[in-house]
């Protein structure tokens, strides 16, 4: 039977960033597991899976589009997203002068005055290009307001940033005043 990879991605999303213990899958402080326990734990938990592999796995991580998964050594784990209680670290890094943050209308309202706060993940996400932050804002609203974060000033200040995938970056939160409609 063929696998829908795009089906199987969001089950992967949902065991690596959000609900590890469902899977009874136990991630380490920087989000990895071995991917033979990941597939091994999709195929116990979720009759859908039960003839998943490791290679329809990393079929998943060759598809186009959004990189969203790390595989390295046998072991797997998702670049950005988390919402588990258990923090993931990443590793920190100067970010590039500027990155963008697409959002709703409604939540620009709030950012002006308290800034971009996780919500319900572990950090704001940014994008590297501006066309990258429209479309994360159009899963949300039809009239996107983008957000030009001037990063390098803000990393210069001491806020630290963090490197999600090639082109995500992550960060604790961002005060309005590194903030600007782009
Ligand atoms: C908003 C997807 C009120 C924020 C995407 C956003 C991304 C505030 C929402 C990745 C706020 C959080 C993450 C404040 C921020 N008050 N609202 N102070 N600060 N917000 O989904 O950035 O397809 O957690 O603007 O492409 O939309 O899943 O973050 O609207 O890369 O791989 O709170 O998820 O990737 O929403 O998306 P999210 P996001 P995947």
């Amino acid at each position: 039977m063929e696998i829908d990879l795009t089906q199987l991605s969001k089950t992967m999303a949902y065991a690596l960033r959000h609900h590890p213990a469902q899977f009874g899958l136990t991630l380490d402080d920087e989000g990895w597991v071995a991917v033979e326990a990941l597939a091994s734990a999709l195929r116990q938990q979720r009759p859908k899976w039960r003839h998943v592999q490791v290679a329809d796995i990393e079929a998943v991580l060759s598809l186009p589009g959004k990189q969203r998964y790390e595989l390295r050594s046998g072991r797997i784990r998702a670049y950005y997203g988390h919402s588990i209680h258990q923090r993931m670290l990443r590793e920190a890094a100067t970010p590039p002068e500027s990155l963008f943050h697409g959002t709703t209308p409604v939540a620009y309202q709030q950012i002006c005055q308290s800034g971009l706060l996780p919500m319900g993940r572990q950090y704001v996400h940014l994008s590297e290009d501006r066309e990258t932050a429209l479309q994360v804002a159009r899963r949300r609203t039809s009239q996107p307001i983008i957000l030009r974060v001037s990063a390098l000033a803000a990393h210069q200040r001491g806020i630290p940033f963090y490197l999600g995938n090639e082109s995500v970056w992550l960060a604790d939160s961002i005060s309005p005043d590194f903030l600007s409609k782009a």
